[in-house]
């Protein structure tokens, strides 16, 4: 028989490439989206899904408990993502509240859906690496003690907790997934590595002068988003509910991936100087193409990420492919391209 999955967060990175793979397993997705004055489906255009028969679009706000009862009863759906969250760490400063509401609260009522309708439903949570936040060891595994750092990363740990304590309670089939950062050419512009290889695109096309950045030092464990979501699915189709972490067991600074970046283009930097002064240097021109502007720090940072999926390989045969290199050398040759034809997004 068909399965059927509903996608929450549908317009975002992750949604576009589980959707994208469900419908290749041949499943019939139920993809939410957010009712905007102008909403924007570039992602699974560019995946060129957006038409396809056995992908439904349906409007639905997490914030809503009577729209998450609608859905899961008229979807009728096996399998349940949720992906939908405000994601973006910086923000959550800015709206704590939006940001609870939403990433925390919109969890909860998913699985108050599921257990009102039907407790066979299996859930998947999209939990985060953020909520190891101040890392208490390294690298960080299913057992290392949280430490979450912003309103977002305890939003989230929230909505991990609610999915554990669902599985134990109601015993639903509730699977948390601990994701390190993945990234991709779908990744949006506000997120480092994106707004890195769309700024360095502009930079060799002569549309920027100057790449302006935070927190150059952070060292995230950054792999592609194409392959965290078969993760995902493979977390479902599990004997058992459980959490698993998805990593690369690689760490890099922010500044490793701007150098990766401007190399990836052809263009050779070097950096001078230190703290707010740091610049980075284009050493054919002589021209600043890299600056730090304060406006990006944040109140409370997280340091250090590297996770090891040692359990994820063994349990679920998940395992990443795609070197750092690869990925950012994919996602500058895609803003190139995408800055070439005059594309904004
Ligand atoms: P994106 O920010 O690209 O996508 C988030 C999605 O959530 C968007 O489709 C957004 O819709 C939707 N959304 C936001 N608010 C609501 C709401 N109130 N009701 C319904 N939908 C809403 O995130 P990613 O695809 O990168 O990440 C997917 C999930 O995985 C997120 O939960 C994220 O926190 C988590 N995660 C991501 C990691 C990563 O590195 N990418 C790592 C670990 C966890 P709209 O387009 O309308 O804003
Ligand atoms: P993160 O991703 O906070 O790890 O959350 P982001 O790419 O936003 O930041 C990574 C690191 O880069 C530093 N940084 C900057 N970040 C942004 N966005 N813009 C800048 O100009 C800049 N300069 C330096 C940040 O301070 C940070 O240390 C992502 C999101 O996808 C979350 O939803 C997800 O849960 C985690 O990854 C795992």
């Amino acid at each position: 028989m068909t399965k059927r999955a509903i996608v929450t967060g549908i317009s975002g990175q992750d949604g576009a490439y589980l959707a994208e793979l469900l419908i290749a397993k041949g499943y019939e997705v139920f993809g939410t989206y957010r009712r905007t004055s102008s909403v924007n489906f570039w992602r699974i255009e560019e995946l060129g899904i957006q038409n396809h028969p056995k992908l439904h679009l349906v409007e639905y706000d997490l914030t809503d408990l009577g729209s998450s009862l609608n859905l899961i009863k008229d979807a009728e759906p096996d399998e349940v993502y949720n992906l939908a969250a405000q994601s973006f760490v910086g923000v959550s400063f800015d709206q704590p509240t939006t940001t609870a509401q939403i990433t925390a609260i919109g969890a909860l009522h998913l699985l108050e859906a599921i257990r009102l309708v039907n407790p066979k439903i299996r859930f998947y949570q999209a939990s985060t690496s953020e909520m190891f936040g101040k890392v208490q060891s390294i690298p960080q595994t299913e057992d290392t003690p949280f430490y979450p750092r912003s309103p977002y990363g305890v939003a989230k740990l929230y909505a991990h907790w609610i999915t554990v304590n669902y599985r134990e309670s109601y015993d639903i089939f509730g699977s948390s997934g601990i994701l390190f950062n993945h990234e991709s050419p779908l990744r949006g512009r506000e997120f480092v590595t994106r707004k890195i290889t769309d700024s360095v695109a502009k930079i060799k096309l002569g549309k920027l002068d100057v790449l302006e950045l935070g927190n150059l030092d952070a060292k995230r464990d950054w792999g592609f988003a194409k392959e965290y979501v078969e993760g995902m699915w493979r977390m479902l189709q599990a004997d058992e509910p459980d959490t698993f972490v998805l990593a690369t067991n690689r760490t890099e600074t922010v500044r490793d991936f701007v150098k990766m970046a401007f190399k990836g283009a052809g263009i050779e930097v070097e950096f001078r100087g230190g703290g707010e002064s740091e610049t980075a240097i284009d050493l054919a021109s002589g021209k600043t193409v890299m600056r730090i502007n304060p406006k990006f720090y944040r109140p409370a940072e997280v340091d250090l990420l590297i996770g090891n999926p040692a359990k994820a390989m063994a349990k679920l045969g998940w395992a990443p492919q795609t070197t750092l290199e690869q990925l950012c050398q994919m996602m500058v040759e895609a803003d190139l391209r995408r800055n070439k034809q005059g594309l904004s997004f």
